[in-house]
């Protein structure tokens, strides 16, 4: 009989890390300027002390708004992360150095995010092993049905999640629920939180 795999577990440092984001230490790889499309203007990713456990990909920058409640309850958890843009059709060559890098900089888990005919999760996980999460965005076409059925349809052997039309703010949770099987803090940002809904 097989010996079960090794279950590994967050790195200590990112925990440490994790907590050093609860304090306020640590800001978001985005700030609210102007730009052509949603007034966010982004910077390179900068080299922090808090390697970014959730990597979010939007396919555009107007998906930013959209997305706001990703970043607001992952900032609620105090769980570190990097934001990048780009276009599965219109930056391949992004997308493909993006996802394949994510693992060494240190991530567990990805959100994706795009609209219309929506491919950008699956092509990020076709090149990356980990979990990708992906976010539907609405259309004003056909209201978020294109987005949804081109990523919920994905090929056998390469599944990724989906959560509802604009559900920024569940994809948030399920990214931590998902680090929570090798965290105890995120596990614990869980709990408070479900006991919290459980109170309100
Ligand atoms: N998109 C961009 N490249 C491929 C796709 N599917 C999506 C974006 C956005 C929508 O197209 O994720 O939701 C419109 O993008 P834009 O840049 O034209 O506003």
């Amino acid at each position: 009989m097989c010996a079960l795999p090794q279950f590994v577990p967050i790195p200590d440092e990112a925990q440490m890390d994790i907590v050093a984001v609860r304090r306020g230490k640590v800001n978001t790889w985005y700030n609210r300027h102007s730009n052509r499309h949603s007034n966010y203007e982004f910077k390179e990713p900068r080299m922090s002390d808090t390697p970014p456990l959730v990597g979010i990909i939007m396919g555009s920058e107007s998906d930013m708004p959209a997305m706001e409640p990703c970043m607001k309850q992952l900032d609620d958890f105090g769980i570190p992360y990097e934001v990048k843009v780009a276009s599965a059709h219109r930056k391949p060559a992004e997308v493909h150095a993006w996802a394949s890098g994510a693992v060494d900089r240190g991530m567990r888990v990805i959100v994706a995010a795009a609209g219309k005919a929506a491919h950008l999760g699956g092509v990020v996980a076709a090149y990356t092993p980990l979990p990708v999460i992906t976010v539907p965005m609405k259309t004003s076409d056909l209201g978020g049905l294109d987005s949804l059925l081109s990523m919920v349809q994905m090929p056998s052997g390469v599944p990724v999640a989906c959560v509802a039309i604009n559900g920024a703010k569940n994809a948030a949770i399920l990214a931590v629920q998902i680090l929570g099987t090798g965290s105890e803090y995120a596990r614990n940002k869980i709990v408070e939180m479900k006991q919290a809904m459980a109170q309100a």
